[in-house]
């Protein structure tokens, strides 16, 4: 008996295949739980999502306990950006720029005290922006550190009204290195095993802000020599807003994300909700992301795309590149 199911379930196991600890694995499994027609055709499915739920909770449970308070941001988007920085950075301008999201936008520090969340569009997606409270050489909230470790991309906000805009920049490192966090422009895999054990290294971008200021240009100038070398380094005015545009191309660029258009054969494409893959993915990744039998059954693809000619047979291991267009055939 066919399992029929709905095409939310889809679009749920596509955040599925995004998500990072297992708790948040577990949330997930319960909404496909949830969104699942109970009848004979999916009986055998709703025995196996059971069976990750125990699976995932056994390893939950392998972690330490953390003490204390935390708050947990479920991803949503492409992808999920943490905006941290200094006091009055401009962080909460930023989301509120960028976003549909209220945050309180104040011109003394500290008045974010919770994360708050907004979603940015970008082309025919969309990433989650995470506004946090500012980090100070004496301050930080201790839960943002689950936040940090568990977000794909960091963008450091700085302000270029300070006189030594960088000097935001080694506040929050340092503040991070304690709880062994470590920000870094690029990541290898052979860079990331220097690191003392226990470390996480967070992919980041700087966003030197409010850019629209006197001296902001000289100031800006003076960062690029200190920290070009060592992160991707924009300038913007969040409330002007000016730069924000390119912020977005470059955040998209750095984050490796494939957006690939599937269909089934016969039926038309659906350009408006991409499956999103990571830089280096394949077809067989693509049917995964849709359906783990269409995975099993696939015998190979046509592809419409760059690099192509059209309707090209490619086969299950081809790696795909963003906007591709794949047809699966099983
Ligand atoms: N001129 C100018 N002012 C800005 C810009 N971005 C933010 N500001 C101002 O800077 C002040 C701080 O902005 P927020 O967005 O509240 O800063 P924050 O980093 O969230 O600060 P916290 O209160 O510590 O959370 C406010 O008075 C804003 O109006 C900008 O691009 N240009
Ligand atoms: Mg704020």
């Amino acid at each position: 008996m066919p399992a029929n199911l709905p095409p939310e379930y889809y679009a749920i196991e596509r955040r599925y295949r995004l998500a990072k600890s297992p708790q948040e694995k577990i949330t997930i499994v319960r909404e496909l739980l949830a969104v699942m027609p109970k009848h004979k055709g999916t009986d055998k499915l709703q025995a196996e999502l059971r069976g990750r739920i125990a699976r995932l909770n056994r390893e939950a449970q392998k972690k330490p306990v953390k003490r204390g308070f935390s708050y947990h941001v479920r991803k949503e988007g492409a992808a999920q950006l943490v905006l941290l920085g200094p006091p009055n950075a401009g962080k909460s301008q930023t989301l509120a720029s960028l976003t549909n999201a209220t945050p309180e936008v104040t011109p003394y520090p500290f008045a974010t005290r919770t994360p708050l969340v907004g979603m940015m569009p970008f082309e025919n997606i969309s990433y989650q922006l995470v506004d946090t409270p500012s980090i100070a050489p004496d301050f930080m909230e201790p839960w943002l550190v689950d936040i940090i470790r568990n977000t794909d991309l960091v963008l450091l906000i700085v302000d270029l009204t300070e006189e030594n805009p960088g000097k935001g920049i080694d506040t929050v490192m340092v503040r991070l290195a304690q709880v062994k966090i470590r920000l870094r422009g690029e990541i290898t895999e052979g860079e990331e095993s220097e690191e003392p054990p226990a470390f996480v290294c967070k992919k980041t971008i700087v966003v030197a802000n409010k850019n629209d200021l006197p001296q902001a240009q000289q100031r800006f100038g003076a960062l690029k020599d200190v920290c070009a070398q060592r992160f991707p380094l924009i300038s913007i005015s969040a409330k002007q807003p000016r730069g924000l545009e390119e912020m977005k191309s470059k955040i998209h660029k750095l984050l490796d994300i494939v957006r690939v258009y599937t269909k089934a054969p016969g039926r038309p494409m659906d350009r408006d909700d991409p499956v999103i893959l990571k830089k280096g993915d394949t077809v067989m990744d693509a049917a995964q992301a849709i359906h783990k039998d269409l995975l099993r059954d696939l015998k190979y693809a046509r592809l419409w795309g760059s690099n192509k000619f059209d309707g090209q047979r490619v086969e299950r291991n081809y790696i795909l590149e963003d906007e591709d267009m794949v047809e699966f055939h099983i």
